[in-house]
């Protein structure tokens, strides 16, 4: 199969394209239908200590870009699929053969906490949990597990009770798989069941 279109983003690149080499350009092939996910895509919850709604401030969901983008240069992942929640987020992160989903959340945790502390001025010797210490996390198993993480990820607004529509909610990857066709007009919304999620 080839790529028909090559995708970057922005300037953030949580979106750039994979090499075609033969792990596959994944999210980038037109025809998607089929996807070849190895083994190393993960999909992760996390969530915010006591549950703060602090997202809900568009200005900390751009410092979490950001941070995404800073330990990328660290520990080369692709992000698949992604919705932030003003209080966790659900993501599928393909971790490099370098890398692994373990050392990116074990960066950007304490890297984001650094910066937010430093927003709302607090010094670094002053203290702060702001995740919660353990995240969730699954090993996609196949194609059909991957389309159910993406279709939970894109949903989960909805199933959170803040939209009553998918694409209404800006800080997910929808906009991008429906322009890839994942998401026709006729598009039954169902939200998969038969996986654990984490939340
Ligand atoms: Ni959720």
């Amino acid at each position: 199969m080839f790529c028909r279109s090559r995708f970057e983003r922005d300037g953030l690149g949580l979106w750039s394209c994979f090499k075609h080499d033969l792990h596959g350009c994944i999210i980038c092939c037109m025809n998607f239908r089929r996807y070849y996910i190895p083994r190393s895509a993960v999909f992760i919850t996390q969530v915010v200590q006591d549950r703060e709604p602090v997202f809900r401030n568009s200005q900390y969901v751009s410092l979490l870009r950001e941070i995404l983008h800073n330990v990328k240069e660290l520990h080369p992942f692709s992000m698949l699929g992604y919705v932030f929640l003003p209080e966790h987020f659900h993501t599928i992160l393909q971790p490099t053969e370098e890398s692994n989903f373990s050392d990116i959340m074990h960066s950007l945790k304490p890297n984001f906490t650094k910066e937010y502390k430093k927003l709302i001025g607090l010094s670094p010797s002053q203290s702060m949990k702001f995740w919660q210490k353990r995240f969730w996390d699954h090993v996609i198993r196949d194609d059909r597990d991957f389309e159910n993480h993406l279709h939970y990820i894109h949903f989960n607004p909805v199933k959170h009770g803040y939209v009553t529509d998918p694409r209404d909610w800006k800080d997910s990857s929808y906009i991008e798989w429906e322009k890839r066709g994942l998401y026709p007009p006729a598009f039954k919304w169902e939200e998969p069941k038969d996986v654990d999620w984490g939340e």
